[in-house]
């Protein structure tokens, strides 16, 4: 045909999924093997996707298309960014007239007045107390940040030597240096080593509480493992506990009841700050806007990402008590020093402002914690309906997020749930495989007969594999 790559658009391709060619003039045109070389594909087995490609090309409302034109169901809202369905037209519009009146603007002692639209809409929208907002890119550097504003704001109480952390078993804050030390994700250091002071709590996944629906009723007495780690480290050198609500890329753990409630008294009463990780459980997925709304516990700081831009946009923020900004503010020396040396090129971006507050003004007049408020029950009742299928050892829920754990097959705990994926993408269901789990995060905008078709064809794929 004569075409050369250049001259190709990915998206105008009617690509059959034919892969190599052995014709030299082609080599490395769209599906060789050179061609997709070349991109490193993040958190993904780039060997098996390179044999196979599972190209996504469009999107709209809560279906993916694919290269060879096929629908996928959207089970898992993206990556837990999408709740409000894709290609949404205010977002759409909204990122549009931004791009064309301020592209990019210095955030660094500068501003541009829609960072503080947007701050002040999150402060709006999460619990009362967590008054100041710091902007990142995403969730993996909110943890950081968060780390980084705990362990200095124990400085400039005088309090230097607060400098350890505690996080938890299964937990997952993102992949940069401060995130891994905390999480507890063990693959997410195996290649990188400690970094940070970093000790656990365990885990809340009890086999006693298998199949429980929303929180578990057993386990509420874990929390006070923290204890024994202040008996261990001295609270005189611990800075903060960091804690997801609830747990989502290990597989949706739910805390017991009395957990986080538990949690927060002993930290309150050993002066150590309460980080809530909700890059996944904030603005929507919980039922309410944050979970700690859900919950009923206020933390003193609180990361966000994902959901704040409906995942149109990159965009993480850090939204702290009044105490803790204001502290930076005292200590801050002359007013033209800087108060906390930390930012990102990309905080608090113009376009990602303009995503953030098209998505916050969707949320609220759509009704998003209505809507999923209402499909949760029923959501419920569905993903439990598949006890009793082949090698699921658990299912757990709350929201519009479920976990399943499929046993393991020999030494292979990450075999199976892949094949489920796999079979769940041939049938035309997107759902997330991680671990010796499967993961379930409709859009908020799903219909109960489409939540019916992702179950069943989820309970037929359980039943199919080996
Ligand atoms: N904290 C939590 C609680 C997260 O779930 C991050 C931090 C990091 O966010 P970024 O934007 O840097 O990726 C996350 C991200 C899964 C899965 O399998 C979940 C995430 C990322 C990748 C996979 O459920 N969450
Ligand atoms: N590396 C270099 C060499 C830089 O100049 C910068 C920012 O200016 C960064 C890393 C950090 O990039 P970002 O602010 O996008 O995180």
């Amino acid at each position: 045909m004569g075409m050369t790559l250049d001259r190709i658009h990915t998206n105008q391709l009617e690509l059959s999924g034919v892969l190599p060619t052995e014709d030299p003039s082609l080599k490395k045109g769209p599906y060789s093997k050179e061609w997709l070389d070349a991109f490193w594909m993040p958190y993904s087995g780039n060997r098996d996707f390179k044999l196979k490609p599972r190209m996504l090309l469009s999107a709209k409302g809560c279906y993916f298309k694919t290269h060879e034109g096929r629908e996928i169901f959207d089970g898992l809202s993206g990556l837990w960014t999408t709740g409000l369905g894709h290609a949404r037209s205010e977002i759409t519009q909204a990122v549009a007239t931004q791009m064309s009146t301020l592209d990019f603007s210095p955030p660094f002692q500068f501003a541009q007045p829609l960072a503080f639209e947007v701050a002040n809409k999150l402060v709006e929208l999460t619990p009362s107390g967590l008054d100041h907002v710091f902007f990142t890119g995403s969730g993996s550097e909110s943890a950081d940040t968060s780390l980084k504003m705990a362990r200095a704001y124990w400085r400039l109480k005088g309090q230097a030597s607060k400098t350890r952390f505690i996080g938890r078993e299964k937990a997952y804050h993102g992949v940069n240096f401060g995130g891994i030390a905390v999480g507890g994700i063990v693959a997410n250091r195996k290649m990188f080593g400690q970094s940070l002071e970093a000790d656990h709590l365990p885990h809340t996944q009890l086999p006693s509480n298998a199949f429980s629906k929303g929180m578990p009723k057993l386990g509420v007495e874990l929390a006070d493992d923290l204890l024994r780690l202040i008996a261990l480290h001295d609270a005189s050198n611990i800075a903060a506990v960091i804690i997801e609500p609830f747990s989502g890329s290990s597989g949706v753990i739910v805390p017991p009841v009395g957990y986080l409630q538990r949690i927060q008294e002993i930290c309150r009463a050993h002066d150590i700050l309460l980080i809530f990780d909700e890059v996944i459980t904030g603005f929507g997925r919980c039922g309410a806007y944050t979970a700690a709304q859900a919950f009923g516990v206020t933390p003193d700081i609180m990361n966000v990402a994902k959901q704040i831009t409906n995942g149109s946009q990159p965009m993480g923020a850090v939204i702290a008590k009044h105490d803790i900004y204001q502290t930076f503010m005292d200590h801050g020396g002359p007013d033209y020093m800087l108060e906390f040396s930390h930012g990102y090129t990309y905080s608090a971006h113009p376009v990602a402002c303009a995503a953030a507050l098209a998505t916050l003004d969707l949320l609220v007049h759509e009704h998003a914690i209505e809507q999923v408020k209402a499909l949760a029950p029923y959501f419920e009742e569905s993903v439990h309906s598949l006890k009793g299928c082949k090698f699921v050892t658990d299912i757990r829920n709350f929201g519009l997020a479920s976990g399943f754990s499929i046993e393991h097959a020999g030494h292979e705990p990450a075999k199976r749930p892949y094949q489920i994926a796999m079979k769940m993408f041939d049938k035309g269901f997107y759902v997330r495989y991680s671990g010796d789990t499967i993961q379930l995060a409709p859009p908020f905008i799903s219909s109960r007969s489409e939540i019916d078709s992702l179950i069943n064809a989820l309970g037929e794929t359980f039943n199919g594999i080996n």
